[in-house]
């Protein structure tokens, strides 16, 4: 499949995955639909590419402002709808962590992603095209100390994907789960609330993935041919693996 000429809706196109998706469609030819909360950001992506670029601040979890921009001229119409917007919060063990922090992993990456979804799905398989690709984990199949909520929401996202090509075979519309282990974003900056020197860490004596390895893959399963739909697809780094069972002996 060709890229020019499609809409991409590219959400968290403010940073990381989102970013290096939002440009690698838009070199590829799309016009890019950009949804996320940071304004500055946006304006500053939208210069950078020039040309076939419209932006919207929004907040993914508000949504109404979802519903309406799927009735917003430029939006009405989308061919590629990125679900980037997300995010984890904290790394405490399940007896102490936050609740509000809960809250939002589950508000972003569950309710607004199949909000953002159920605006834009219908208008696909009314003109008999589209694809939705989803940004889930590795944290949703494969649990990890504190990973709790994050990895639950992402087993979510990994769910609802594989039940909405059930729903979809046969429309037209293609749906791809990508899951990747451990990219170097503002990904652990946010998780610990702006502690860079505690994000750097995460990442030391080892090479991450790049958002761009992420958005190579999106295009990648945008660029398959119409009868191929690339369900799921799970990457980590060459040098991240997968820890034993813990025992705690007494
Ligand atoms: P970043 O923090 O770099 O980017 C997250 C993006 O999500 C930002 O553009 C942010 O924009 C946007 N976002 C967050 N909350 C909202 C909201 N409420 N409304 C609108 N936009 C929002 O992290 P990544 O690029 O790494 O993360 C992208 C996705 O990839 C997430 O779903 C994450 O869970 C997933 N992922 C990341 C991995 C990693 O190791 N980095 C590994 C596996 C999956 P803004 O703040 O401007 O609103
Ligand atoms: C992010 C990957 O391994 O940091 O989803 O949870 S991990």
């Amino acid at each position: 499949m060709r890229i020019d000429g499609l809409r991409a809706l590219v959400t968290g196109s403010t940073s990381g995955i989102g970013y290096a998706t939002a440009k690698r469609l838009h070199r590829a030819g799309a016009t890019l639909l950009l949804v996320g909360r940071r304004e500055d950001r946006l304006d500053a992506l939208a210069a950078d590419l020039g040309a076939r670029v419209h932006a919207r601040a929004l907040d993914v979890r508000d949504g109404g402002a979802v519903a309406a921009l799927a009735e917003d001229e430029p939006f009405r119409e989308v061919d590629v709808l990125v679900n980037s917007a997300g995010l984890a919060l904290g790394l405490d063990p399940v007896d102490r962590a936050s609740l509000d922090d809960w809250d939002t992993m589950i508000d972003t990456n569950c309710k607004a992603l199949v909000h953002v979804t159920r605006a834009f799905v219908p208008g696909m398989v009314a003109r008999g095209r589209g694809h939705v690709v989803h940004i889930g984990s590795v944290a949703g199949t494969h649990p990890y100390p504190a990973g709790h909520v994050y990895g639950a929401t992402k087993a979510f996202v990994h769910q609802f994907s594989q039940a909405m090509k059930s729903d979809l075979a046969g429309t037209g519309v293609r749906v791809t789960c990508i899951e990747p282990g451990m990219v170097e974003t503002e990904f652990s900056v946010v998780r610990f609330q702006g502690d860079r020197d505690r994000a750097d860490k995460v990442y030391d004596g080892m090479i991450p993935l790049s958002a761009d390895d992420i958005a190579d893959l999106v295009e990648f399963a945008v660029t398959r041919p119409a009868h191929v739909n690339v369900n799921v697809i799970e990457v980590m780094p060459s040098a991240q693996g997968f820890g034993p069972f813990l025992v705690k002996r007494s």
